[in-house]
């Protein structure tokens, strides 16, 4: 039984997250069924996919299904990682995807949610950006999406604290497009679908692939990439990358020790 619900009406596809037992975490059968939506709305020429979970949620996502991260020395954030996947399928996908957000967005769903071309969220909504809770060294691609949507002082105050940030402060740093009721927010998201639906699938796919990759336009030598990689090994080869994960999964908190 899939784990997400998807249906297509007027080019609009509506794609909705329903795995409430885990809160939506992003594991590979969640994810899967993500994309097999996408792929079938591709196929289906969908102008605008709207990704929600179910009205009502207290979590939107709560993040990278921890309990599939590797346990120790292996990227846990690697090319073929399927949080990665998800997020060059939402990138790559030839028509905007309106995120509409109510409740908690955690981790990697952040980055999901970034990853969408508008975000519409209601008051519940809140974005916490945790790797460093787990002791995650996160991705190049992943910190430059962060960066791309909110400031680097925002950045670096949600990625060093992992503290959720709320829907208002989010609305005022450009974070989302949109803060509505939530009794408003189905009929808004809509309204907003309507508008790009009647524009020129064309043009808009185009513009969006140009935006995607002029905001993803970053020089980096080899050398610097290497050393990047580098440093980012010694964190998932840790105790400490360990620890995080462990204190996760037995429900207590971390002590990390910096080694
Ligand atoms: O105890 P059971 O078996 O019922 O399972 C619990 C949780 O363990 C499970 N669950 C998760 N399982 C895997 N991965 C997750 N991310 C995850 N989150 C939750 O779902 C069952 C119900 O959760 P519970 O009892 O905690 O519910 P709650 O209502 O008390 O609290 C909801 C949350 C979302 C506040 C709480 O579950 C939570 O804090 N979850 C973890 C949020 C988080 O830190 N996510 C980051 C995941 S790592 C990630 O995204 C990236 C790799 S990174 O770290 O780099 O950002």
């Amino acid at each position: 039984m899939s784990l997400v619900r998807a249906t297509l009406e007027n080019a609009i596809g509506t794609l909705v997250l329903d795995h409430p037992e885990k809160h939506n975490a992003l594991g590979r059968r969640l994810i899967g069924d993500t994309i097999a939506a996408l792929h079938d709305f591709r196929h289906q020429k969908a102008r605008v996919v709207i990704l929600r979970a179910p009205p009502g949620v207290k979590v939107w996502s709560a993040g990278h299904d921890v309990t599939e991260l590797p346990r120790a020395h292996r990227d846990p954030l690697g090319w073929a990682d399927p949080l990665r996947r998800l997020i060059r399928e939402l990138e790559g996908f030839p028509a905007p995807v309106i995120a509409v957000i109510e409740g908690s967005v955690w981790g990697g769903a952040c980055e999901v949610a970034m990853a969408c071309d508008l975000v519409v969220a209601a008051p519940s909504a809140t974005f916490a950006i945790t790797p460093a809770r787990l002791g995650v060294p996160y991705n190049l691609t992943g910190i430059l999406k962060f960066m791309n949507a909110a400031s680097l002082a925002v950045v670096k105050e949600m990625v060093f604290t992992a503290q959720p940030i709320g829907a208002a402060r989010a609305r005022e740093l450009g974070i989302i497009n949109h803060l509505v009721p939530p009794e408003d927010l189905e009929r808004f998201a809509y309204d907003l679908a309507r508008q790009i639906t009647a524009n020129s699938p064309l043009s808009i796919s185009v513009m969006k692939e140009e935006l995607n990759i002029l905001a993803g336009a970053h020089a980096l030598p080899p050398l610097v990439f290497e050393r990047i990689e580098g440093l980012r090994r010694v964190v998932y080869d840790s105790h400490d990358y360990q620890e995080g994960i462990s204190a996760f999964l037995e429900k207590r908190p971390p002590a990390f020790k910096g080694e």
